[in-house]
């Protein structure tokens, strides 16, 4: 058998148009424990909150979910999930000490909620849309395979002595295998370590003993925009420096002739010989359900944890009430599993919600800039979710590879990760989405679990603003810190540290193994206040933008500037696809500006004109003292796999010190950052 999915004989061959309708009819579920609770006994198509429907705006239910958290947050919990035994308190949570629990004594299990509730309903609707690398060559995943994959998965994992709380590392291409490995782990207690499969050795190598995992689930390779990665490759060289690992799983990809080792398993054929039933573990609400690294401000990545039914109720909430969310539908989120906006929106959130989600495992340029736009034509996906660094990219090839495909199923459109700068806003808004779809610039991180900032929701037809993420979610309540006087920044027209003032159930819990380092990173800066570490401008009527990092903030001339305002105007110039703003070293002003810029393609502008433009048009848009001291035409810019801009680098550079520049092997493209250094030789000498 080459591919597991393909010995699933239904899951082969059907299109979209085939999707059963859903029946909406309410049920009563009978539940272990002897309580009987309703089990999606509300109708959301409706209402967006039938549970409160006394409120009648969105704005009364946001304050009712700050004023009455137990209420809020206990009432939606018990009406979304799908519960073992009931909680008795619905949270215990101090800041000062990091310590965050939700939905205390209940019982719940997280595969339960995300796949076997939709597939005793619903066994034949969509589950997942595999978007594989080539087009055309999609496979869909109903409700019922997925069960029956996950309780193989949960099987061949216990039959090999994975066990509740161990920490089993996963370094797989975007795949059905990949969720079900995942909603696996959710199933048996196990936590889950999602690394992304574009890492290097080393960088697998950290995170596996950092959580000391025994057990690491790999494929023979993965395959993205025509390219073969070599994951068993790199995973044979991560594992060499992995003491603690006792067993690699292979699922076979492409069918490659890999070899085979001591500690290497056959994952394709451990499936076909487990039976598809399994009994679910009964977890409790605090049991941690997975853990991702992600960067900090040090060089060790950070082993963020969350736990299981605070997390989910907030995916899955977020995900149905940001992005409206609508049975039957067609949800497109085309972030990599191995980041945090995978997890919560290609998996948890989507498939908690029984929504059919989509599982893209190629770039947005393979094989033409056109491929988000052909795969929504094809797939009649309803909602896009993505990263600006992708806009803007796309954006740089122009509008006909947009336009010569039928987006018209489209309804929502989303995008996360960095600030969405105004002509991305308007292109997405304009183009993409022929002004049809709300745009949900929504903000968040991997320590939120889910978006918190976001235009959405919103009373019906509220206002969007462009370039904003606008609104925090029911029970978020953002505050803005003076950073100097550690004092709370009131009113509108102001901007400072963006804090979370009280406790949400989908926020992290703690750094794996360094409660410390947890305390200290998020709540010591603003005593008991949750620190993002990003900065924040509010309006005059109580609306959020994001400045960039609070690391990216300049002190120029006394002025306080963020890096994203001036990227903002210089984005607006015609010919920019991209920029970015650093900070160097000045003698006078304390801090200079340096503006690397990309250009589109085939730019005929002289560089000296586009340079008193941008500065011309910087200070008429902020002020005099936010010109840039240097402009740089930039070949591209230092990225990390996951599309972030790698700031650091650009100011080792920008400050006469590319002998400081570090590791730079987790860049995408490690070779702009020597093409980066010569143009600014040629162009400081010059000057
Ligand atoms: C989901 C994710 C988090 C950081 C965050 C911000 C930046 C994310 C936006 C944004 C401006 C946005 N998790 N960020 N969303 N900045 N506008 N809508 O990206 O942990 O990888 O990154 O990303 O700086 O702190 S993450």
């Amino acid at each position: 058998m080459k591919r597991l999915i393909l010995s699933l004989p239904s899951v082969l061959g059907r299109g979209a148009s085939k999707l059963k309708l859903r029946n909406n009819a309410n049920t009563t579920t009978s539940l272990q424990g002897g309580r009987e609770f309703s089990d999606e006994a509300v109708d959301h198509s409706t209402t967006p909150f039938p549970e409160f429907d006394s409120f009648k705006t969105h704005d009364e239910l946001y304050q009712f979910s700050l004023n009455s958290p137990e209420f809020f947050w206990g009432t939606l919990a018990r009406s979304r999930l799908k519960w073992f035994r009931d909680f008795g308190q619905v949270k215990d949570c101090d800041l000062i000490r990091g310590h965050i629990r939700w939905f205390l004594d209940g019982q719940l299990n997280v595969a339960v909620n995300c796949v076997d509730r939709h597939a005793e309903k619903n066994p034949d609707s969509i589950a997942l849309i595999w978007e594989k690398d080539e087009p055309g060559t999609q496979e869909y995943v109903s409700y019922r395979e997925l069960l029956q994959l996950v309780c193989r998965m949960s099987n061949v994992l216990e039959s090999h002595g994975v066990k509740r709380g161990d920490r089993v590392a996963i370094y797989l291409p975007q795949s059905p295998v990949a969720v079900a490995a995942m909603l696996a782990c959710a199933r048996i207690g196990a936590i889950h370590n999602v690394v992304f499969a574009g890492f290097s050795a080393e960088a697998l190598a950290g995170r596996i003993i950092d959580a000391q995992a025994e057990t690491v689930i790999t494929a023979d390779q993965g395959v993205r925009g025509g390219k073969i990665i070599e994951l068993k490759h790199v995973v044979d060289e991560a594992v060499q420096t992995c003491p603690c690992v006792k067993r690699v799983f292979v699922y076979q990809r492409t069918g490659a002739d890999v070899p085979m080792g001591k500690l290497d398993i056959n994952l394709d054929k451990e499936l076909a010989s487990q039976p598809d039933t399994h009994t679910p573990a009964v977890l409790d609400s605090e049991d941690y359900l997975f853990m991702l690294y992600t960067s900090g401000s040090t060089g060790k990545p950070k082993g963020i944890a969350h736990t299981q039914a605070g997390y989910l109720l907030y995916a899955g909430l977020t995900m149905k009430h940001v992005f409206d969310y609508q049975d039957k539908e067609l949800f497109g989120c085309v972030a990599d599993i191995g980041w945090i906006t995978g997890h919560s929106y290609v998996v948890y959130g989507p498939l908690s919600n029984g929504a059919a989600t989509l599982l893209f495992e190629s770039t947005p340029v393979y094989p033409n800039p056109g491929r988000y736009w052909e795969t929504v034509e094809r797939l009649k996906l309803n909602h896009l979710y993505l990263a600006p660094t992708a806009l803007r990219m796309l954006l740089k090839s122009g509008n006909s590879w947009v336009t010569r495909y039928d987006r018209s199923s489209l309804r929502k459109l989303g995008c996360v990760g960095e600030p969405l700068n105004r002509e991305a806003w308007e292109w997405f808004y304009e183009v993409i989405g022929e002004k049809r779809c709300d745009i949900c610039d929504t903000w968040w991180q991997t320590e939120t679990g889910g978006i918190a900032i976001t235009p959405r929701p919103s009373a019906p037809g509220a206002e969007i603003r462009p370039a904003m993420p606008m609104r925090p979610f029911f029970g978020i309540e953002p505050v803005l810190m003076e950073p100097q006087m550690g004092t709370e920044l009131k009113g509108g027209n102001v901007k400072g540290a963006l804090c979370i003032k009280r406790p949400w159930p989908g926020m992290a819990r703690t750094i794996y193994g360094d409660h410390q380092r947890f305390i200290d990173t998020y709540y010591k800066t603003y005593h008991g206040l949750y620190f993002t570490g990003d900065g924040a401008y509010r309006t005059q009527d109580g609306y959020y933008q994001i400045t960039g990092r609070m690391d990216d903030v300049l002190n120029v001339s006394g002025h306080r500037l963020g890096t994203a305002e001036i990227e903002d105007v210089i984005d607006d110039l015609e010919e920019t696809a991209e920029s970015a703003v650093v900070g160097f070293p000045h003698e006078i002003k304390g801090w200079g500006i340096y503006a690397f810029v990309v250009l589109k393609d085939e730019v005929n502008t002289p560089e000296n004109e586009m340079k008193e433009q941008l500065k011309a048009m910087v200070k008429q848009r902020i002020s005099g003292f936010a010109q840039p001291d240097v402009i740089m035409f930039a070949p591209g810019l230092p990225k990390t796999r996951s599309g972030k801009i790698m700031r650091r680098i650009l100011r080792k550079i920008a400050a006469n010190q590319p002998e400081e520049l570090g590791d730079v092997s987790t860049l995408f493209d490690p070779g702009v950052v020597d093409a980066l250094a010569e143009k600014h030789n040629q162009i400081t000498k010059k000057s």
